[in-house]
């Protein structure tokens, strides 16, 4: 279990929470000296950046934009006298990959792994009724040893930079909010919640942890604000009278209160919206509330102009419009678990998600997608350092979970992005990580990883352990592109009927399939890069997915173009996106929004 509460910062009766967003001062440890200079007391300059954001994109020097290593960021913050008795939190959203926490000069904790949240407790260190120095050290250097996967270089004039064995930008920074927490002394510390559908009526199985020994009492509101349900202790079942389902992009939201009670006093209280749903994998079915669902979407990136990965509630409603008025259902949160806000947003609007861990560059490549395809091995699951890397793994597991688990809107687990799977080595990895994952979640979802090119039947060593086979599919772009597109769809067809023959009657999914398209380009007729080829891929591999029944869902890479690593394979990013980084459609997008909304949900059921 992990050592703090990862339950979202609210403000109710009993609980404080004051975000602590805008603007922090900010500097570069070039010379890796803060510490020795004193600067866990206060960072040099006035240097002033926004959180929550990325740091790189806001200058206009090179060296900025690329800095890989340390860099420091300080808030003064106000502690109130009457919070004194209380246990106080900072709660970081992401800090990406690794921080070091200072208050008052005082280390209070570390974290590694860049997209999870982390708390540390402050209770003890900080001065009430006055003001309080928060100074956060972040790192962002890739290593082998965590994840996503990837190297630091030291150019020859002395400056490092990252090399990513994953396609996309290092941003890093304090790329979500920073809250300041007072809870009671006793406290709830976490929950479950597992759903049972019987005709009408369902069944919430519950189980609530605190940090002490009250009691504790349970209500469920509908969205009238009527009581729907009671409970008292801390596991029982509540059940729910005529219960409105949660459905695909048509979400019913009940509220959950938890409290704590000593008599009639409240000792705690922590509201969320849950919504009721089941979900498995039968056969070949993915079926929610026992019904078949098709799924139709995206594999997406948060990723946006001026704040790169950092979480920015515009451009999250931008998101989510466009993927209304797209027809699509359903998304993966490549290559990282997202902002909590997204989770919720989904939860509101009713899409589905695969909670994908930053378990991404587990394949030695500083261009997997290219030299994966070669059948390059690389014995990445074989290293002396493997274990230390299934460590972080684990642990950033075990954090995305514990976060998400109540959200309705997450379906399945997404536990590594393209590892190599082509080595014995691999198997044992997988074992552990896939084990954990049933082991931590009591709603049992199904568990996957996306698959790389070279991942296919003969080959790959790992795909039994998916619940739901995910593929990332690149034919006639990396495979046979253009010209060759009716040689692409054979060889596309062939590794299909090669899946079918092994008659493994689970789901599959395309976790990735697209070409890169400019924005800008037309071409009569088409060749690759241009908006018609786009279109054209699409129409070919649209025709694949439709002959095999055990094919339930596409989810097309990516949703929007996004910022990667630059070189000659990349025009300024990554450009296979449906919509540009502004989002604004491309010719594609109205192909796609023509078959999503024709198909229908329960799709080849
Ligand atoms: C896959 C990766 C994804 C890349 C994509 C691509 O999973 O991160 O962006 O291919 O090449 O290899 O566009």
């Amino acid at each position: 279990m992990l050592e703090y509460s990862m339950l979202y910062p609210r403000t109710t009766l009993s609980r404080r929470a004051v975000s602590l967003d805008g603007m922090w001062k900010f500097c570069l440890d070039e010379q890796e000296t803060g510490e020795k200079s004193g600067w866990t007391f206060g960072i040099p300059g006035n240097e002033l950046i926004p959180v929550p954001a990325s740091f790189q994109d806001f200058y206009t020097e090179k060296e900025i934009r690329d800095y890989a290593g340390d860099f420091w960021y300080e808030k003064d913050m106000f502690v109130p006298e009457e919070w004194e008795g209380r246990e106080l939190f900072l709660r970081f959203g992401a800090a990406t990959h690794r921080a070091v926490v200072y208050v008052n000069g005082t280390k209070i904790t570390e974290h590694e792994g860049g997209f999870l949240p982390f708390l540390a407790n402050v209770t003890r260190v900080v001065r009430y009724g006055a003001s309080n120095k928060v100074v956060v050290k972040v790192n962002n250097e890739l290593t082998v040893t965590n994840i996503p996967c990837g190297e630091t270089a030291r150019l020859a004039n002395g400056r490092k930079i990252s090399k990513p064995y994953f396609d996309f930008f290092n941003y890093s920074g304090l790329q979500r909010s920073v809250y300041l927490l007072a809870l009671p002394k006793e406290y709830i510390f976490d929950f479950d919640l597992n759903y049972e559908i019987s005709g009408k009526d369902a069944n919430i199985q519950y189980r609530v942890k605190t940090t002490g020994g009250h009691s504790v009492m349970l209500t469920l509101y509908d969205e009238e604000g009527r009581i729907a349900a009671q409970a008292k202790g801390t596991d029982g079942t509540m059940e729910v009278k005529n219960a409105r389902l949660w459905r695909v992009r048509d979400a019913y939201l009940y509220k959950l209160v938890i409290r704590i009670m000593d008599g009639e006093r409240i000792v705690d209280e922590y509201q969320q919206e849950i919504g009721i749903r089941t979900i498995e994998v039968k056969n070949t079915l993915i079926l929610l509330n026992g019904e078949p669902v098709y799924l139709r979407g995206f594999g997406k990136h948060e990723d946006s102009d001026i704040v790169g990965r950092g979480f920015h509630i515009g451009v999250m409603k931008r998101d989510f419009e466009l993927m209304k008025w797209i027809g699509a259902n359903s998304f993966r949160t490549a290559h990282y678990p997202y902002s909590e806000e997204i989770y919720q947003m989904a939860d509101r609007e009713g899409f589905l998600i695969i909670d994908e861990v930053a378990a991404v560059g587990m394949f030695e490549s500083l261009m997997n997608f290219m030299e994966a395809s070669t059948g390059k091995k690389t014995a990445f699951f074989e290293k002396e350092t493997t274990p230390v890397l299934l460590m972080a793994h684990k642990r950033a597991i075990e954090e995305m979970i514990t976060r998400d688990k109540n959200h309705p809107s997450v379906i399945a687990w997404s536990l590594l992005n393209e590892p190599e799977t082509t080595n014995e080595a691999a198997v044992p990895y997988f074992e552990e990580v896939f084990q954990l994952a049933r082991q931590l979640d009591v709603q049992k979802r199904p568990r996957t990883f996306a698959l790389i090119m070279n991942s296919v039947p003969g080959a790959c060593k790992c795909y039994p352990f998916s619940d739901m086979i995910a593929l990332n599919r690149y034919f006639g772009w990396y495979v046979k592109g253009g010209h060759e597109i009716a040689e692409a769809e054979a060889l596309f067809r062939k590794e299909m009927d090669a899946w079918k023959a092994l008659n493994l009657n689970k789901p599959f999914i395309f976790s990735e399939y697209g070409a890169d398209t400019l924005g800008s380009e037309h071409k009569l007729p088409s060749v690759m890069w241009s908006q018609e080829y786009q279109e054209e891929y699409l129409k070919m591999t649209n025709a694949v997915f439709d002959s095999y029944d055990f094919i339930k869902g596409e989810q097309i890479w990516n949703f929007a173009d996004f910022q990667t690593t630059e070189g000659i394979l990349r025009v300024n990013g990554n450009k296979k996106g449906v919509f540009t980084r502004q989002r604004q459609p491309k010719d594609a997008a109205y192909l796609l929004r023509k078959r999503w909304k024709e198909l229908p949900l329960d799709y080849k059921r």
